[in-house]
């Protein structure tokens, strides 16, 4: 069974998490911004952001807290309030998000919160050394907090190699490894990279890191990490193969081994989820754009249950369903 959670408003991307045992949503806000459809993804041009909170995700109350962060709350900014997360440390809680400045190029923003649901106020300037997408946070649960990030095409990745900006947009040849999402661990405040970033290497069952012309199973965008049974989970979009993969690792940097897929194509382009276990069950929320007939850019927000099977493979979910 699937549920549509907020049937009245567009909202996609969603991250997840359990904060004073209730489950809280933060999703990206699309709305019909009339900007025309294109490969960088311009008409996803959302300006603010919502929370929602429920304590169960398939039947229950799903709250609207109300809008948590506007695109003009936030100094340095351009356009494009994309993917968002969040972590909590010391009753403090930190909303991590991408949003183009004012040179049209994508950068990591932090803004806090004393309430899970915010209103959050965000500090004047990105992060240090931040640049494309789709920030995804793990509290590794020993003091360490880790974030995860980057996106190709509109996300910009192509645009940057060893953290560093290129002066062309550079993909690799097909028998090259592909272009990785990033990882680097949070400083003590919460507010920096506490290293510089690192590559997040996925990589076959003989030890090779997937090719950037293995389409249907390298990263694309839309990083999400989770722990089970002890081992590191990253999970991600394949972009224009539209899938949502998984790769398994024995500590936050990896590498991970690819295993498989956890959720086939949905109608719409993107796909992007978060997995998180509430009240001993597991979830994955994701979006699709069913209810828009078809449009990229006006995407719903889904939930279902996953399972694992005994050796801890996740059971691969139909997008369609
Ligand atoms: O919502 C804008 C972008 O679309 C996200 O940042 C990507 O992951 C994709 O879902």
């Amino acid at each position: 069974m699937k549920r549509y959670l907020v049937p009245n408003d567009y909202m996609a991307d969603p991250a997840v998490h359990v904060f004073n045992n209730r489950l809280y949503i933060y999703p990206s806000h699309d709305w019909e911004s009339g900007v025309p459809e294109n490969d960088n993804g311009d008409p996803v041009n959302m300006k603010d952001y919502h929370v929602y909170s429920t304590d169960d995700p398939m039947q229950g109350d799903i709250v609207d807290h109300g809008i948590s962060l506007t695109v003009e709350d936030i100094p340095w900014a351009g356009r494009q309030l994309w993917d968002c997360d969040i972590a909590k440390k010391n009753g403090v809680y930190y909303l991590y998000f991408p949003l183009k400045d004012k040179n049209d190029t994508f950068r990591i923003g932090v803004a806090t919160s004393s309430k899970p649901e915010g209103p959050f106020v965000p500090q004047p300037d990105p992060m240090r050394g931040s640049y494309s997408i789709d920030p995804a946070i793990l509290d590794d649960g020993d003091g360490n907090y880790y974030m995860y990030f980057g996106g190709l095409w509109g996300g910009q990745l192509q645009r940057y190699r060893d953290n560093k900006s290129l002066e062309a947009a550079t993909f690799p040849a097909d028998d090259e490894p592909a272009i990785p999402a990033r990882v680097a661990r949070l400083s003590n405040d919460m507010l920096q990279f506490a290293e510089d970033p690192r590559p997040v290497v996925v990589i076959d069952e003989t030890g090779k890191p997937l090719t950037a012309g293995d389409n249907e199973r390298r990263f694309f965008e839309a990083s999400w990490m989770h722990k089970y049974q002890g081992k590191y989970y990253f999970s991600y979009s394949t972009g224009d193969t539209h899938r949502l993969c998984y790769a398994i690792g024995d500590n936050p940097y990896g590498p991970f081994t690819y295993q498989g897929v956890i959720l086939t194509p949905v109608v719409g382009w993107t796909t992007h989820h978060a997995i998180v276990e509430y009240k001993g069950k597991w979830y994955l929320f994701h979006h699709d754009s069913v209810p828009s007939g078809g449009l990229t850019w006006l995407r719903s927000l889904k939930v279902c249950e996953l399972e694992y099977d005994a050796d801890g493979k996740i059971r691969t979910i139909e997008g369609t369903e």
